[in-house]
């Protein structure tokens, strides 16, 4: 290749991949945090893509319609916790009694809900539900119900423990094992000897494996938003029985159906082949007694909260602001969110989507969110050219037309011919891009010119 080969070859390179920098999940997180005071679970977003082992290089970070919706869509739910209206919402609590049923057809009223509760196929003590192993069906659960408001709540466990003893353990074990001789001599008694040192072999694991030295019981806490289950918090149950403890959690919720599981979580590896009886109840191993667990809330820890007046100022909601109030809001916002000044057009531009949406007969807590969220879903093309929204990133790429077929052309090539492509493509690529851009930017011609290519023919 020619020298002045090389060079189209390297600037044309250079210039393919459209980039657009965006902020990676933490950075995003980071950033809203500071912006708004607002803590926002960025596990829906996709996870960022490692390039030359940094997930913020510029390149790795793309941005497709889809993850701007993403963006687009978590702006919105971000600003309608931060900016509220309207008077502090009521708290609930209820308080679920694992106890009262162990079946899907125990059911309790919970406002406007028949939730099921329910303790699972575990006994019943006295107040408690007794939690002794993992098993599908000895989970306790509410569920079938909704809370009235979206918001952090408070979730509260009463419970207490029971942390056998390496002698409870070796006669419990003992006891199974000698009901299995006793089966097994019956089936076969010639095989007596052979029965008898399984006995003796296993009672030396249950007299010295260190897993029987047994910590206090866990209990696992899960939750579901939107049907999927997240993990709360796995944690011990260090207050004895006769002194049950109150365990403290918080999580979000929001107002569609949810539910609140506790599971036993202490395993017990299966070391044995015959580990049959180590999940009987007669087995000693660490024991949790469950009394009730309680959900209460919305906690706000101010109304309205510390992140309305980060972002509003003075501004009151609840009457038609003055334009001059407004444009501080949005002035403030940009700054911040770009960290540079910003200039009076940049601030203009927003005011006018303000005033769009104002004129529209949005209220003013809908309003002020819609400049203020394309603040936060306007990442830029390296050379500045700022995108809001979809649309925005629709008509971003429609200017880079010559960048954006070539891109599309590398792409197809790349999928047709089962390879990278390299310098020696430049020309293809470039002949498919003008090849396209010929017959009306029809996607169509782009498929006939590749498989018309020689280099397709001949792959
Ligand atoms: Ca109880």
């Amino acid at each position: 290749m020619s020298n002045r080969q090389m060079k189209r070859a390297e600037l044309i390179r250079r210039n393919q991949n459209i980039v657009i920098r965006r902020l990676n999940r933490d950075e995003y997180r980071l950033t809203i945090r500071e912006l708004t005071g607002i803590d926002f679970d960025i596990s829906g977003f996709p996870l960022d893509p490692l390039a030359e082992g940094f997930d913020n290089n510029g390149s790795a970070l793309s941005m497709s319609p889809m993850q701007m919706e993403l963006y687009v869509d978590a702006a919105r739910k971000i600003l309608d916790r931060a900016i509220v209206s309207g008077d502090q919402p009521k708290s609930i609590r209820y308080r679920f009694q694992p106890e009262v049923g162990n079946g899907d057809d125990s059911r309790v009223r919970y406002g406007e809900y028949n939730a099921i509760v329910h303790g699972g196929q575990n006994p019943v003590e006295g107040d408690f539900k007794v939690l002794h192993h993992v098993s599908w069906d000895r989970v306790c659960n509410a569920r079938d119900f909704a809370l009235p408001e979206e918001g952090v709540y408070k979730i509260r466990i009463r419970a207490g423990g029971k942390v056998p003893s390496r002698e409870d353990v070796v006669r419990t074990a003992r006891a199974a094992l000698e009901h299995r001789f006793e089966e097994q001599m019956r089936d076969n008694p010639n095989g007596e000897k052979y029965h008898r040192e399984a006995v003796t072999q296993t009672m030396a694991h249950f007299k010295t494996d260190r897993i029987y030295n047994y910590g206090p019981p866990r209990l696992k806490l899960i939750h579901d938003i939107n049907g999927q289950p997240i993990v709360i918090s796995e944690f011990d149950v260090d207050a004895p029985r006769e002194q049950p403890g109150v365990y403290e959690f918080q999580a979000r919720f929001n107002a569609n159906k949810t539910s609140i599981s506790i599971e036993y979580a202490y395993s017990i590896p299966s070391v044995l082949e015959n580990f049959w009886f180590q999940s009987h109840d007669s087995f000693a191993r660490p024991v949790a007694y469950l009394d009730w667990f309680e959900i209460k809330g919305p906690i706000n820890e101010a109304w309205p909260p510390k992140s309305h007046q980060k972002i509003l100022g003075d501004l009151d909601l609840s009457k038609e602001p003055d334009s001059a109030q407004v444009r501080k809001v949005v002035a403030l916002f940009l700054r911040r969110a770009f960290r540079r000044p910003v200039t009076d057009e940049e601030i203009q531009a927003k005011l006018q989507q303000y005033n769009d949406a104002k004129k529209s007969g949005k209220s003013v807590r809908e309003a002020i969110q819609i400049p203020l969220v394309a603040i936060l879903c306007s990442p830029k093309f390296p050379d500045g050219t700022a995108i809001v929204g979809v649309s925005g990133l629709q008509n971003a790429i429609l200017k880079k037309e010559a960048l954006f077929l070539n891109c599309l052309s590398k792409k197809m090539l790349t999928y047709a011919l089962g390879r990278e492509m390299g310098l020696v493509d430049t020309d293809l690529i470039e002949q498919a891009s003008r090849y396209v851009q010929k017959h009306d930017y029809r996607l169509s011609t782009l498929v006939e010119f590749i498989v018309c290519s020689d280099a397709f023919q001949n792959r």
